[in-house]
């Protein structure tokens, strides 16, 4: 099983939309910023699709206000037709892979599935069913790729484990992961502590830091994974407050 943002990383590379699939009834939070950031630097076209809308009032919907975001509800086929819509109006009349993204359980199988009119993404209500990256044709035009919704769990559990330093830091298998986790939990403390500007995506600030800091490789690289142990060595040791 393949690292699941690597996953991601792989289905926003492939394709030229993206659709980020989310729960109506916590539309915002569900939002996948990593991603979203880069998407962003990829400069891709992404679509939220505000999904399971029949589990939530209208006027709460509608009160969201999401940018380029089409509510629908997979489940019973409502707001799809204005989805493809869409698409095809980005796509102008060429053939298009779509990327569907988002966390498990926000009914990315079964969207594809109403877009394609029969069965072939299975869904499941147990999160994580889907498991390998799929590719479904769902019109002459329109080809998807749906993403496993596998998180991995260990690493949630191992996050926790990192800030409270029952990890040590030389121990860490992915040490950037940990620092970026670190960073999400702590709310600006470690770019505080660094001096660099918060961005949107953790990532790219742990580069900013690595750079500031002159953490680099050869080529003037920022070396990230030197640079994140030693801000979670430093979060540890109690450095950074
Ligand atoms: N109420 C409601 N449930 C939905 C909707 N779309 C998907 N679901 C349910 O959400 C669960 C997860 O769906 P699935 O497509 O497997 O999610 P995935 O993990 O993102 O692929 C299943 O039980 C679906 O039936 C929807 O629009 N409304
Ligand atoms: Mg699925």
């Amino acid at each position: 099983m393949k690292d699941y943002t690597e996953l991601v990383e792989k289905v926003i590379n492939k394709a030229d939309i993206i659709l980020m699939v989310l729960d109506a009834r916590k539309a915002r939070e569900s939002i996948n910023t990593e991603a979203e950031a880069r998407i962003k630097r990829k400069n891709k076209k992404l679509i939220y699709v505000i999904n399971k809308c029949d589990l939530v009032p209208k006027n709460e919907i509608e009160r969201l206000n999401l940018p380029n975001s089409v509510r629908i509800s997979a489940l019973r086929h409502l707001g799809t037709t204005i989805l493809l819509r869409k698409i095809n109006e980005i796509a102008r009349g060429k053939d298009v892979v779509v990327g569907v993204v988002g966390f498990p359980n926000t009914g990315k199988s079964t969207l594809i599935n109403a877009l394609k009119g029969r069965k072939s993404a299975p869904t499941s209500p147990i999160s994580g069913f889907t498991k390998g990256l799929q590719k479904l044709r769902v019109s002459e035009r329109i080809m998807m790729i749906d993403t496993p919704g596998v998180l991995p769990e260990k690493r949630v559990k191992g996050a926790i484990l990192v800030a409270i330093g029952a990890v040590d830091a030389d121990k860490l298998k992915d040490p950037e992961y940990g620092a970026v986790q670190l960073m999400k939990t702590l709310k600006g403390k470690i770019e505080r502590h660094y001096g660099v500007e918060p961005k949107d995506d953790p990532y790219g600030t742990l580069e900013d830091i690595a750079l500031e800091k002159k953490i680099i490789k050869k080529g003037g690289v920022a070396d990230t994974e030197r640079m994140a142990r030693e801000i979670v060595r430093k979060w540890q040791r109690g450095e950074i407050r």
